[in-house]
């Protein structure tokens, strides 16, 4: 079967709903480049660059970054990239961050080909962060500084109010494939595929 040229995959889900795990699996079986917005910036705080130094403490206290640098270094990610093929992890997150990725792709004559929703109780997600956090601690390894019980819910109470609208925005274009991101991750992941064929 041949592959379409282009492919464009945006990840949906509350933090902790596992979109960069499932991600990264899509990217490496479907020959796809994942950015991972959290992991970008996060590159830049371990180096200490003038933008990491600026967005730590929005990290830290589970802020979003504001939007005028996540698409900056969104439109540098995709300029020159031939044919696009990608998956979204983390971006967008706000209603201008969605607008402006439609205008980049738009210029780029690329269509969105799904927005995969990944759905998880709030009880479980918080869970999930917390979880990670402490096996980083217990295997020797700095947790993120994000990944505490109370950054965790501030992070979802910044989901609800700024990344949620973003359901209706792309049902409204049709692109939106809701899906239930609880079991193992093979499970969530066979899921995903459904949603994408
Ligand atoms: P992210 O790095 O995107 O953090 P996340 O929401 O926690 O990641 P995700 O939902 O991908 O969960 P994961 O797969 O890791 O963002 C961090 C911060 O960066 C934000 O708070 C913000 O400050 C900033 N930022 C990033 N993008 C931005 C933007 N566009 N605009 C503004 N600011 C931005 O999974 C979580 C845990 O669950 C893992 O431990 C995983 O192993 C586990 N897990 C996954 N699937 C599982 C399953 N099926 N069962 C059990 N556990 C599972």
């Amino acid at each position: 079967m041949t592959q379409p040229k282009h492919k464009v995959v945006i990840f949906l889900g509350p933090p902790g709903a596992g979109k960069g795990t499932q991600a990264e699996r899509l990217a490496r079986e479907h020959q796809l480049t994942k950015i991972s917005t959290g992991d970008i910036l996060r590159d830049h705080v371990s180096r200490g660059t003038d933008l990491g130094r600026q967005v730590k403490p929005i990290l830290d206290a589970g802020q979003l970054v504001p939007d005028e640098i996540l698409i900056a270094l969104i439109r540098d990610r995709l300029a020159g990239m031939e044919p696009v093929r990608v998956i979204f992890d983390g971006f967008p997150r706000t209603l201008a961050q969605a607008q402006a990725l439609d205008m980049l792709l738009e210029e780029l004559g690329v269509p969105v080909s799904a927005v995969p929703l990944l759905e998880v109780p709030d009880e479980l997600l918080v869970q999930r962060i917390v979880d990670r956090g402490r096996q980083a601690a217990s295997a020797g390894q700095t947790p993120r500084a994000d990944d505490t019980e109370a950054v965790a819910r501030e992070r979802q109470q910044v989901y609800r109010e700024q990344t949620q609208p973003l359901i209706d925005y792309y049902s409204a274009r049709g692109h939106l494939r809701s899906l239930d991101g609880v079991g193992s991750m093979d499970e969530v992941y066979n899921r995903v595929l459904q949603t994408l064929r």
